[in-house]
């Protein structure tokens, strides 16, 4: 197998074979396979197996993997030039773009990376408010600056590491886990910094700890009481921005936060991440402000030519109803299958989001998340694998999907899953 010589070679050069966490199958067991192409809603792997492809980047591939549209945005771009260093016109396309579609940005700064998008928006929180402490909800996931890999999701939970190694208690005093759902907790945690805390971050759906949903008011109470308490609200979209709705969360939610971070689709598939919001916090930026924060990077041309391509190609609100169609099908299928055998499940799904939790109990936090029965999770995995579905190899990640699973793929998924779960 040409996937196994190629990890037993990574392995022994690269830290666990992968170069981020989440690609590891230690959680499900086994080992990743290696991709050589991806086209639509599949992968091929360089052992020539097809996969119909739920991980779709980890969100970024929305119309589907090497979609024309944005290869031919890339292939112009290139002709161009690939980086300068110097401001160029994509960039201003992209921030007309992005504020167009999400209002509450009135202004945006580019980056490369989620990570370093939610990074400078703490950063930012404090130096506009003059504020140390944050908060955040456990097994919310907001990339892997010091600050935030406390009680984190995604891969800091799937290995066993929400509060990772080499983060100094005294930059983890600053950061205040609260549960998610609970207003009483932060409340108290106002109470109990009164003009402390500098702000909120959280994913307003989080998803990296499966896809978990906010009880009802609990985005406006979160709203309102920052607004009371003259605390920063920051909206973690990096996986729901223009992914469930153009303006993301905070569109179907129609809640307006302080500042937004964004990553994944406004990339089309290359490195990017850009953080935004409230003129008079992002006037505190430099050059304009004293908050530092900068990137060679930032701004690269291929990267905005193939994220405003993906941006444009979602200005119509036929494509989030088909995504949203695909979703409502696979959660039907899943669940269905899930009743059928007899096992506890929870199918949490909205627009193109969706994962399996193996659990009676409904899941609205971290506690219940981690009810679920993850040598349940790691059997459905390795079967849907063997099978042709490539789903996350974590029981605490979201499935995304692809305008491409449209007709045959999700047919053929839902078929797969569902006889996979009848064979459980
Ligand atoms: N935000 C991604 C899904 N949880 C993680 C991607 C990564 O860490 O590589």
């Amino acid at each position: 197998m040409v996937s196994e010589d190629l990890f037993q070679r990574a392995k022994r050069l690269i830290p666990g074979g992968v170069n981020s966490p989440v690609r590891a199958f230690r959680s499900v067991g086994g080992a990743p396979f290696f991709v050589k192409s991806a086209q639509g809603a599949t992968l091929t792997t360089v052992d020539d197996q097809e996969l119909i492809d739920f991980v779709c980047t980890w969100g970024p591939a929305i119309h589907g993997h090497n979609h024309p549209v944005i290869r031919e945005a890339i292939a112009e771009a290139l002709g161009a030039g690939t980086s300068f260093g110097t401001p160029n016109p994509y960039e201003v396309e992209m921030a007309e773009l992005i504020t167009r579609m999400v209002p509450s940005i009135k202004k945006v700064r580019m980056c490369n990376s989620g990570t370093e998008a939610t990074m400078s928006a703490i950063r930012l929180a404090r130096g506009f408010t003059g504020r140390d402490k944050i908060i955040k909800f456990a097994g919310c996931y907001h990339g892997h600056a010091d600050s935030l890999l406390i009680k984190a999701g995604s891969g800091a939970l799937t290995h066993g590491h929400p509060d990772s190694g080499g983060v100094p208690a005294s930059f983890a005093r600053e950061t205040i886990v609260l549960p998610f759902n609970n207003r009483t907790a932060v409340a108290e945690a106002f109470a109990a910094n009164p003009g402390g805390i500098a702000g909120i971050i959280l994913e307003p759906y989080p998803a990296n700890v499966g896809l978990i949903q906010p009880d009802p008011g609990y985005l406006e109470f979160l709203r309102e009481i920052t607004a009371r308490e003259k605390a920063v609200l920051i909206f973690d979209e990096v996986m729901t921005g223009f992914r469930l709705a153009r303006g993301g969360v905070q569109e179907i939610e129609n809640i307006t936060p302080d500042l937004t971070t964004l990553g994944k689709i406004i990339g089309g598939g290359l490195p990017v991440g850009a953080f935004g919001g409230r003129a008079e916090i992002m006037e505190c930026l430099a050059p304009d402000g004293p908050v530092y924060q900068a990137g060679t990077l930032s701004g690269n041309p291929l990267a905005m030519a193939a994220g405003i391509a993906a941006l444009k190609l979602l200005d119509d609100d036929a494509v989030y109803a088909r995504l949203a169609k695909l979703g409502a099908q696979v959660q039907s299928a899943v669940s269905t299958a899930l009743a059928a055998k007899g096992l506890p499940g929870q199918v949490p799904q909205t627009g193109s989001m969706w994962c399996t939790y193996f659990t009676a109990e409904p899941v609205r936090d971290l506690d219940s998340a981690q009810t679920t029965d993850a040598a349940a999770f790691a059997r459905y995995f390795q079967q849907a694998l063997t099978a042709g579905v490539y789903l996350p190899p974590s029981a605490f990640e979201a499935c995304f999907i692809s305008t491409a699973h449209a007709g045959t793929s999700i047919d053929r998924a839902c078929d797969i899953l569902s006889k996979t779960i009848a064979a459980l």
